[in-house]
């Protein structure tokens, strides 16, 4: 077997037991959510039902977990990391709103249940997005702030990370993608932006919120970059291996949309491959942490292995 199957392969069947952690930080995230979020009842109450509607839809958590495992590799508190955390979740969910609109992936189910404009109508899932991205900043702009990160850096890593240089390009360049045949570089150029970037600032937010140093902030990023780059190639796998039951949106998108993806460029085990080899590279880039980074681990492995 070679190197990188047995890392990639069997790595964290011992001490550390993920499903309870990623159980506890979902609570944990789903809370501090619930008190960073105006309640449903809050006039207009429709945008405010409408933004928890698909924020509390049953995602998998996977940003914040990222961004709270990244906070504990630098040892830091969890209560600092968390509105990073939630910070993230909100901008997550509203690209997801966005996507799913019928200007773009056009798109009736997502995380299980039926999207956020089949439920409120176009403008309010508009609107309902718009709300979530904004108020990521809020959540962020009134925490305590940071030892060596200031608030203006934590406002630029987000802002950075979800504007039209990162997320957007990505999906502008998804769209324009639709039906032509992209080469491996021009798919990896929108998964770096798409799914990479949000991946890459969960952890260094998390490293962010506990006065990291700037070794450990490289290191963050190495496997957040490596770490996005294996979960859209998997996502891409999972769309044309998965039923749509399994998944709680529409599999097999990407072959009726003619998107390129790695399985339509490479094949199904090649791309496997490079999913693997990517998380590799993730795991390489945690040796810094000397053991503290067992839940990044541990999540690098889940994200390479999830069905869903
Ligand atoms: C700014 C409108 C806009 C879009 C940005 C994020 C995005 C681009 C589009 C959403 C669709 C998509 C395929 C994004 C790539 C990232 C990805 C695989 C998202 C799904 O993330 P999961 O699996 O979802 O973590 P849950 O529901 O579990 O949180």
């Amino acid at each position: 077997m070679s190197k990188t199957a047995t890392r990639a392969g069997a790595r964290h069947t011992g001490s550390f037991d993920l499903n309870t952690y990623l159980e506890g930080r979902t609570a944990a995230v789903n809370a501090a959510l619930d008190k960073f979020l105006p309640k449903a009842s809050t006039k207009p109450a429709t945008i405010h039902e409408a933004m928890r509607y698909s924020l509390f839809a049953g995602g998998k958590r996977m940003r914040p977990a990222l961004c709270l495992a990244a906070a504990e590799a630098c040892d830091g508190k969890e209560s600092e990391a968390m509105p990073m955390a939630c910070a993230v979740e909100c901008i997550h969910t509203y690209s997801l709103i966005h996507d799913d609109l019928p200007a773009m992936d056009n798109d009736d189910y997502r995380r299980g249940k039926l999207t956020n404009h089949k439920v409120y109508g176009e403008g309010v899932a508009v609107l309902a997005g718009d709300a979530l991205l904004t108020q990521a900043f809020e959540i962020v702009v009134r925490s305590k702030g940071w030892p060596r990160y200031s608030h203006q850096d934590i406002v630029l890593e987000l802002a950075k990370a979800s504007g039209s240089l990162q997320l957007i390009a990505g999906q502008v360049a998804d769209l324009e993608g639709e039906g032509k045949k992209l080469s491996a570089n021009e798919l990896k150029y929108i998964h770096e932006r798409k799914t990479s970037a949000l991946l890459c600032c969960s952890v260094r937010l998390g490293g962010m919120s506990s006065n990291c140093t700037s070794a450990q902030l490289q290191a963050l990023t190495d496997f957040g970059y490596n770490v996005g780059l294996a979960f859209q190639i998997i996502d891409d796998i999972l769309d044309v291996t998965q039923t749509s039951e399994k998944l709680g949106k529409t599999a097999g998108k990407d072959t009726a949309a003619k998107k390129a993806t790695y399985p339509s460029i490479v094949g199904l085990d090649k791309s496997r491959k490079i999913a693997q080899q990517l998380t590799e590279k993730a795991f390489d880039a945690l040796k810094i942490f000397r053991g503290k980074a067992q839940a990044l681990e541990a999540l690098a492995e889940f994200l390479l292995k999830r069905d869903r």
